[in-house]
């Protein structure tokens, strides 16, 4: 069994302590650590929301995928960021009201974070008022950057975006949305300046923006 195949099927029976040690073996072995991610992780919790969908798992099972995903993240984050500088600015991040979901978000951070920006989490389940607050405690923020995972939870993403649109500091800021239901189409319906589909590319959104 290669040792990817081996983090995936430790991710999927939520082996949260063994996993950790499985990615550092993979890493040992030279695999590169955007596959550790992507087939060992990513790919899985796909499986994962699948199983769930059709009924085979249940909360607790995704909830200790979920974790064990966590662990195994710990350790690739030194392989994946490449050390934040700052120099690019400030951005705040969030899972919107309602939502709960944050390793797509906790992913988008750390690599907008390897992008050269100080990124201001204010972790999962924000309110709009919370978000206008960090803004207001955080002036030289230049993104705002908005996670949803449920279809559910895209209109709180609207009432977020809409209200940082009527706010007075809107020309001062940028904003990106961006989770498994969001889509180019609806982050232009809400008027946010930018979506993307992944981590990586979230990054590389952040810097266009930021310097537009
Ligand atoms: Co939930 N869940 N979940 N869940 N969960 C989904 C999202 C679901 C699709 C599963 C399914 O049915 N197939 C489904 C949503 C269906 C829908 O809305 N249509 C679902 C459901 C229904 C629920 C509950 C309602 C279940 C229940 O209680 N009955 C409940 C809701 C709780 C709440 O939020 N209020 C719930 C709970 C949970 C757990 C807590 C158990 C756990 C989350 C733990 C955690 O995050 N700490 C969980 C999990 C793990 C999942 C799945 C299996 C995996 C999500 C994940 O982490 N994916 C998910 C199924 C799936 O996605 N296939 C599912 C890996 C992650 C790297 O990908 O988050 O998509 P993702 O992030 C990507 C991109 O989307 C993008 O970049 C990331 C990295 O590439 N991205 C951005 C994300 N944010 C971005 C922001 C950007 C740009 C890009 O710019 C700002």
């Amino acid at each position: 069994m290669s040792k990817i195949t081996e983090v995936a099927e430790l991710v999927e029976k939520g082996k949260a302590k063994l996993v950790g040690p499985a990615v550092q073996a993979a890493l040992d072995e030279g695999c590169d650590p955007m596959d550790i991610l992507n087939h060992g992780m990513i790919d899985t919790m796909t499986i994962v929301g699948e199983k769930f969908k059709n009924g085979e798992i249940f909360v607790p099972e995704m909830l200790v995928a979920a974790r064990a995903m966590k662990k195994g993240v710990e350790v690739l984050k030194p392989h994946l960021a490449s050390g934040s500088t700052g120099a690019n600015g400030k951005v705040i991040i969030a899972t919107v009201s309602g939502d709960l979901h944050d390793i797509g978000k906790n992913l988008v951070a750390m690599m907008i974070e390897s992008a050269g920006f100080e990124v201001v989490d204010l972790g999962v389940d924000v309110s709009t008022d919370k978000v206008i607050e960090a803004y207001k405690e955080n002036p030289d923020t230049k993104i705002i950057c908005l996670s949803a995972l449920l279809t559910t939870t895209m209109p709180a993403m609207k009432a977020t975006v809409t209200a940082l649109n009527e706010s007075d500091f809107r020309s001062n800021i940028k904003v990106m949305v961006g989770g498994a239901p969001i889509t180019q189409e609806f982050a232009d319906e809400i008027g946010a300046d930018g979506y993307s589909e992944d981590a990586a590319s979230a990054a590389s959104l952040a810097k266009r923006l930021a310097a537009a």
